[in-house]
């Protein structure tokens, strides 16, 4: 290998016949001079065309010059007062500064240090300045508000504005990373723990930019279903370069382009570095992501350099700078902003003599303050100006920037900078030279806060600026103030009422029939929203396509192959459906920003979001989470869940633990019922909760597409039915003077197993067992631990009596609970069964595989001989039955004692 790698960036690298290329550029430059880069625009189109029309191979390059987008004579000044700006966000660079560096002086004993970022706002306080005095809009009369997504680490400077502004207190900001008191401030943008003020999480990088897709096309699609008027918001997405590599941050970029997003602007603030080191230390991130975005249909704008450089590059006639600018790999800029002028003097201009000439008549310092283009503020605001007014397109602006700017040694371009959290004295004195604090040298060990008195300059003109846009960003909506009632449980009749003799249907489709019932209310089916990831026909829900239709901007141009079917593939400008493709990370944030819209946009949707119940929280865990944070209201339905439930599938399909990652997340409500009565009364209650109440939770209930006939709602059992446990069907009278009782618990279509228990049981031995179905032992659980923590506090109140203790008080004998899921689904509610009794859990733990339900039942312990073994083994263990009778069982219904525990097969 050679020690010398050539630069893939330098053109020149594979040029053969350099004179030939200098003619060629020559007659290029005398075009652009002489008739203008329009015209040599074309000529160089119709040179393309030409080439390609000769079969040459001619690779597409998406790529520009090293130079900002936007020449200096097409700027937009900027109509604000930028000096007054300009001490505006100096002040909130040092109060963010000082925040940081205050929570990390705290030493009590359990460590101290709670963290926070300094480098990080450094690198974009003028990316925020422009967008809060000119551009982001608050929600109001007038408009809907926009909706910005900030890098989640530099929440300090967010803070620190909203300080000034007198929306936080300096006891909050004291504060800051110290909660629990109930005074502080999150570390990050969370809406959980900060409801009137953040609206976006975005700390788990690549979310945001994935999420804020979807919401950008969630605004399109409310505007065009007539339900809001969207069509001036924007959404803004702030993401570090470091983040883009997140598969989750470029993934849906396809998707903004051809739905042609012109509400969304992604600003991507690059200052070459992220945690460890440079982001591309031998390559050009910008460059990078310029070709990835454009290739993918996007408007781009770079602004790398400051107005500093303008008059260089306007004599850089042999275009020396320009190729010195695209040469210099990342990792060099990097080094140039950790050093001083001289260094770039030496190492950057001295490169060709031409440079150097260049910049012979500036001094040391000069050179220094050349600035890289995310710190000017005029050309900021011109790359904000072009990109709001761009149609037809998203934008993506690539921000130059420089990590820890205005930090000087203590982390300018350092490689540490973003871990930098406790400065020094004489780091502090120079922060406060730098940027002009007036806080004298006798006060600066105390790291004060500084604030303008209400009546200067600067605070009117913060304040006007913020008037002029609507009020005060960000501020989150924490209610809708639309208001519905839910139709009454009635109207889902069709899917309370028991089956017709003979007719057997599945959960799936109990929810497919609920589904449409709502769909057909006035007030409320238009604010359904169901979202499908490529799976419709699995679920049996192809016949909406045609009844609701499928959301596409573009409506249907082509001829559907299935034309003539009455449920053909419709796809409509004002399509109900929301089709994201194979797609679950897709789907998921396009449910968040349905499921969020009562704040975002005051409107309340109901999102129905049916996936494979394996495909939902083991693969987009994370955004669930952030659904959790954000209050997310909505269904999430997990089709053909259970580990034995899904014929042939096998191992990827075979899902046995959403609900214990369900259970993970808070606000999540979560259900595994076995009947459509069930279904239709969860659903029903989630709507009275979710719509009516306008409570912050929502639901993940699990469906089957086993097919059985279905016994209807018993009326007075709903409410034992959404706390997770009613009696199904009492033990039958056995014809025994004495006979021993079992207690059956089951939920999904295991719980049918436990019905053939209940007969195999009073037949066979003797037993007689009461059959529970249990929709939701997360519930159930929750509700027990909450009960144990009263009486833990209250020893001298009267004990509350858990759920589960309170169903089978009164039924004796051991619980045997089975279910299609993991044992510890049903483990949850050991501690609640009453006092001395027996608690046996079948489960289905171990890797999924494929065959026919039976034999998976068989394979995973969970059928009803396995249930009436366990009842039989409690009971002897109770003293209730010889032991040798449950080897009798064992023997009677072939059980292999020698088979190996599913757990490890
Ligand atoms: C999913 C995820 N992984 C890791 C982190 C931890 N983390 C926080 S900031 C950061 C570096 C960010 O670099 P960059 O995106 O370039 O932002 P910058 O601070 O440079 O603007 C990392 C790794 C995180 N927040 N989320
Ligand atoms: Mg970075």
């Amino acid at each position: 290998m050679s020690a010398f790698t050539p630069n893939p960036f330098a053109p020149h690298a594979r040029d053969v016949d350099g004179q030939e290329t200098q003619e060629w550029i020559e007659a290029l430059s005398a075009v652009i001079e002489q008739e203008g880069p329009e015209r040599a625009h074309f000529l160089l189109e119709q040179l393309l065309e030409h080439a390609r029309e000769s079969s040459i191979d001619m690779p597409f390059s998406a790529n520009t010059g090293y130079v900002n987008t936007i020449e200096p004579q097409e700027e937009q000044r900027s109509p604000g007062n930028l000096e007054i700006e300009r001490r505006l966000r100096a002040y909130m660079r040092w109060n963010a500064m000082a925040m940081v560096v205050k929570a990390n002086r705290h030493n009590p004993e359990d460590g101290g240090d709670l963290g926070g970022h300094i480098g990080s706002f450094a690198s974009l306080a003028s990316l925020f300045g422009a967008g809060f005095n000119h551009f982001w809009h608050a929600e109001n009369e007038n408009h809907g508000g926009d909706c910005i997504y900030i890098q989640g680490h530099v929440s300090p400077g967010v803070y620190a504005r909203a300080y000034l502004e007198g929306r936080l207190s300096e006891e909050q900001l004291l504060n800051f990373r110290q909660e629990v008191g109930g005074k502080g401030l999150s570390s990050y943008p969370h809406p959980k723990l900060m409801p009137e003020f953040w609206q976006f999480p975005t700390v788990s990088m690549g979310l945001g930019p994935l999420m804020a897709i979807y919401q950008a096309r969630f605004l399109k699609y409310l505007e065009a279903r007539g339900i809001a008027k969207t069509a001036n918001r924007k959404v803004w997405v702030f993401c570090g370069d470091g983040e883009m590599d997140e598969v989750e941050s470029l993934g849906a970029i396809g998707l903004a382009a051809r739905e042609n997003l012109d509400n969304l602007i992604f600003v991507i603030n690059c200052n070459l570095q992220r945690l460890d080191g440079p982001v591309r230390g031998n390559g050009k991130i910008i460059q990078e992501l310029e070709g990835e975005f454009r290739g993918s249909g996007w408007n781009v704008i770079k602004l790398l350099w400051g107005s500093g450089w303008d008059p260089l590059l306007a004599r850089d006639k042999d275009g020396a700078l320009r190729k010195l600018m695209m040469d210099t790999l990342d990792g060099d800029y990097q080094a140039m902003k950790a050093n001083d002028g001289a260094y770039v003097r030496k190492h950057f201009f001295g490169k060709d003599p031409r440079t150097a000439a260049l910049v012979e008549h500036m001094t040391d310092d000069e050179i220094f303050n050349l600035r890289r283009g995310g710190h000017d503020s005029n050309k900021v605001y011109a790359a904000y100006h072009a990109a709001v007014n761009h149609k037809g397109q998203p934008t993506v602006l690539l921000m130059k920037t420089v990590k820890g700017f205005g930090m000087g040694k203590a982390g300018e371009g350092k490689n540490n900078v973003h871990q930098t959290k406790k400065l020094t004295d004489d780091d502090i004195r120079h922060f406060r030279d730098r940027f002009g604090i007036p806080i004298p040298d006798s006060q600066l060990k105390d790291l004060p806060f500084y604030k303008p008195a209400d009546d200067t300059p600067e605070m009117r003109y913060l304040h006007e600026r913020r008037a002029a846009l609507g009020g005060y960003l960000p501020h989150r909506r924490v209610k809708s103030d639309e208001k519905f009632t839910v139709p009454s449980l009635d109207t889902f009749k069709s899917v309370v009422e028991p089956t017709a003799q003979g007719r057997e249907i599945s959960t799936t489709q109990a929810y497919v029939r609920f589904l449409t019932q709502l769909l057909r209310d006035q007030a409320l089916g238009p604010r359904v929203v169901p979202i499908l990831v490529d799976e419709a026909r699995t679920f049996g829900m192809e016949g909406l396509f045609r009844q609701v239709g499928i959301y596409n901007p573009a409506g249907q141009q082509y001829t559907p192959v299935d034309k003539d079917q009455v449920m053909y593939y419709k796809e409509d400008v004002k399509g109900q459906i929301l089709q994201e493709g194979i797609n679950e990370a897709g789907g998921m944030a396009s449910w968040i920003a349905a499921a969020t819209s009562y704040s975002t946009s005051n409107r309340i949707m109901i999102p129905f979001y049916v996936y494979y119940s394996m495909f939902g929280f083991q693969r987009v865990g994370d955004l669930a989470w952030a659904a959790g944070d954000m209050q997310a209201r909505g269904f999430l339905l997990g089709g053909t869940s259970g580990r034995t439930t899904l014929n042939g599938e096998g191992l990827q399909h075979e899902d046995g633990h959403s609900h214990i990652l369900a259970g993970t997340i808070p606000n999540c409500v979560s259900y595994d019922p076995t009947y459509a009565h069930e279904v239709a009364v969860i659903l029903h209650h989630g709507l009275k909760r979710m719509v009516e109440k306008q409570d912050n939770v929502f639901y993940y209930i699990t469906l089957l597409n086993e097919n059985y006939p279905m016994p209807g709602l018993k009326p007075g059992t709903e409410e034992q039915i959404i706390k997770g446990m009613y009696l199904l069907e009492p033990g039958q009278a056995v014809k025994k003077a004495k006979a021993a009782r079992v207690n059956l618990l089951g939920s999904g279509t295991i719980l049918r197993e436990s019905l053939a228990a209940q007969t195999l049981l009073a037949l066979d031995w003797g037993v007689s067992a009461d059959v529970w179905s249990c929709p939701s032992f997360n519930e159930l659980g929750r509700d027990g631990q909450d009960c144990e923590r009263f009486n833990l506090l209250n020893p001298q109140e009267p004990p509350r009596v858990p759920f589960v203790a309170q169903q089978l008080d009164a039924h004796a004998g051991p619980v045997i609970a089975a279910t299609d899921y993991m044992k510890s689904y049903a483990e949850q509610i050991r501690p609640f069964i009453p006092k001395g009794r027996a608690y046996k859990v079948l489960g289905t733990d171990g890797f999924g595989r494929s065959d026919f339900r039976s034999k998976l039942r068989e394979h995973f312990e969970v059928n009803r001989h396995y249930i009436v073994v366990a009842a039989l083994k409690a009971l002897s263990e109770d003293g209730l039955m010889p032991v040798s009778k449950v080897a009798e069982a064992i023997q009677k219904y072939g059980l292999r004692t020698d088979k190996i525990n599913p757990l490890y097969a």
